[in-house]
């Protein structure tokens, strides 16, 4: 599964899988609101999941729609050197409106990715990447060895400097990025995830972001790193976890057994990775005296209000430029969820009914954190 994805169509040709990658520019919605100009793979950033089977041989025809040249190049698997995408080293770049041809064999089982390796600082900075997933040959992929059913979910990390108002993100930018997104969508339109009790949830993180690595962390149950696109961990050197560094140009592929029903956040734990289109170049006034301020203030500036002397959840809500994202997220359940950019909802339930993607958890009422009364803080001795 690729949430907000899709999976690279393919034809069966002597033997041989047959997949049509396009390079070209693409417009794309980061989050309703915020729609950029860019540059993808067959219409869309990321691009499309190649899923294969280990053994498969697969032909490539790659159509270079970009005012560039460009190559793809198979991260992760070990292909003939000649097939392996690096261009001056090991091809010619593809010019632009030229179709070029990868054919090889999957020989290993696995979780890997596809990027272009021409221009790498402006064509990935655009969102030009994938994730290919290779199953192992002669093992169904729904169920685990212990006859669980499998969620696997594919999510790829990408980080965008899009200037307030700009529809091209800027491939120029080393850090300052602000918008992060999972499968190149900001939360909230990052698709949430679901899986019932009991089944198993395989998470393969990818990183193709220029510059930063995430620290992926999610709550309400503790996984394992089972694989990376160097091979399966062993045994031995499993260990559980609740975050996991997915280093620039890395997989990370952790699994969990859904075991607690619930709304549990997933998210990239850089606070300022899970923030929209947040502006740095702001003056820290967190405890700031601006009393008398404000009303002097006011009489050139009617209507002026001194933001962010109580902290900068209340900058959340201020109203926002054209073609641009508030830095907050959506509305939940219980008010404003305030994280937004690479950010999303593993929903563990009992039982999956029809609408449980949109749906939130019904915590009984008892176990939802609330005001402390006064019987209760002196009961227990606590000056509230
Ligand atoms: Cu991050």
């Amino acid at each position: 599964m690729v949430p907000n994805g899709r999976t690279l169509p393919y034809q069966v040709k002597q033997g041989a899988k047959v997949f049509h990658l396009v390079a070209e520019p693409i417009r794309h919605e980061i989050t309703p609101g915020l729609e950029i100009e860019t540059w993808g793979y067959n219409g869309g950033s990321p691009g499309p999941l190649i899923e294969v089977t280990q053994g498969d041989r697969c032909r490539f025809y790659v159509t270079n729609k970009l005012p560039e040249p460009t190559t793809v190049h198979w991260h992760g698997v070990i292909v003939p050197c000649g097939m392996d995408g690096v261009a001056g080293l090991t091809q010619r770049a593809i010019p632009p409106g030229k179709t070029y041809r990868y054919e090889f064999v999957f020989g290993q089982a696995g979780t890997f990715m596809y990027h272009p390796h021409y221009d790498e600082m402006t064509q990935i900075a655009f969102g030009m990447c994938g994730m290919i997933v290779v199953h192992p040959r002669g093992k169904d992929p729904r169920t685990d060895a212990r006859g669980r059913r499998v969620r696997d979910y594919s999510l790829m990390a990408h980080e965008w400097k899009i200037p307030i108002g700009a529809r091209r993100p800027d491939p120029m930018a080393m850090n300052d990025f602000n918008v992060l997104t999972f499968n190149s969508k900001a939360y909230p339109a990052t698709a949430p995830l679901v899986a019932e009790k009991g089944e198993l949830v395989r998470l393969r993180f990818g990183n193709l972001g220029p510059m930063d690595h995430h620290s992926i962390h999610l709550h309400g149950a503790p996984f394992q790193v089972v694989e990376t696109d160097g091979g399966q961990v062993p045994m031995s050197a499993r260990h559980p976890d609740t975050t996991v560094l997915v280093p620039v140009g890395a997989v990370r592929v952790v699994e969990l057994v859904a075991e607690h029903p619930g709304d549990w956040a997933l998210h990239c734990h850089m606070t300022h990775h899970v923030m929209n289109q947040m502006g740095h170049d702001v003056v820290n006034l967190t405890g700031a005296n601006v009393e008398g301020l404000d009303a002097r203030i006011r009489r050139a500036v009617p209507g002026y209000m001194t933001m962010g002397h109580t902290g900068m959840g209340e900058m959340m809500a201020m109203e926002q430029p054209r073609n641009s994202v508030s830095m907050r997220g959506g509305r939940g359940p219980h008010g404003t969820i305030d994280m937004g950019g690479m950010f999303t909802v593993l929903k563990i339930r009992e039982r999956l009914r029809p609408g449980d993607e949109q749906g939130y958890f019904p915590a009984p009422p008892d176990t939802i954190a609330r005001e402390a009364t006064a019987a209760e803080l002196a009961g227990d001795g606590i000056e509230g």
